[in-house]
């Protein structure tokens, strides 16, 4: 069994609901009751596109898939959900990016773990705090020593009920 970490991020139809839906979808790939979701902060766009702010959050489950097996179910969740990849880094009905599986690190064509951009980003890494704050990732940092206050007010925490 492999404990898993999932960034979630929308900012187009309804970003709220779209991560509700998100949650509904992952606690069915989740053994048991392993299910985890941080709350859902709004963030401002990374990058040079013009576009929408964005509602971020990260999942936690545990999962018998193999990292491949669930990276194909992560996507076909973001087709159910309507993802249509136009734009590099552009705006985007549901993002699910795989960020840790276990102590996994591996570099192939269509997966990278850890993702590569976690360490970096503001709206994962507080996200992933709330979830799981003795964090040590594969590299051996502790997640801890990688959160600043200037981090954390980047975010905007949302008031939901889930
Ligand atoms: N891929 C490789 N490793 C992974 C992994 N660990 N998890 C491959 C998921 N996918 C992985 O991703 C492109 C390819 O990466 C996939 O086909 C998969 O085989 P994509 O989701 O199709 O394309 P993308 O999302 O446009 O590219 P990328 O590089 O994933 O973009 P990011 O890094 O997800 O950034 N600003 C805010 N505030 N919040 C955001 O969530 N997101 C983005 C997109 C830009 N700005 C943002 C946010
Ligand atoms: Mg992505």
């Amino acid at each position: 069994m492999a404990k898993v970490y999932v960034a979630l991020g929308a900012n187009l139809e309804n970003p709220s609901a779209q991560l509700d839906d998100a949650c509904i979808a992952l606690k069915e790939l989740a053994e048991s009751s392993s299910f985890q979701i941080s709350p859902y902060y709004g963030s401002v766009p990374m990058g040079e596109v013009v576009q929408p702010d964005y509602i971020n959050a990260v999942a936690s489950l545990e999962t018998q898939l193999s990292p491949i097996e669930l990276l194909d179910a992560l996507q076909a969740i973001e087709q159910q959900q309507g993802r249509v990849r136009l734009e590099h880094w552009g705006p985007r009905t549901l993002d699910l990016d795989m960020l840790l599986y276990d102590n996994v690190t591996l570099t192939s064509k269509r997966l990278t773990l850890p993702h590569y951009g976690m360490k970096q980003r503001s709206f994962v890494l507080v996200p992933l705090f709330d979830l799981a704050p003795e964090l040590v990732l594969p590299c051996g940092t502790p997640l801890r020593s990688l959160i600043t206050p200037s981090l954390q007010a980047e975010l905007q925490e949302l008031d939901t009920d889930h």
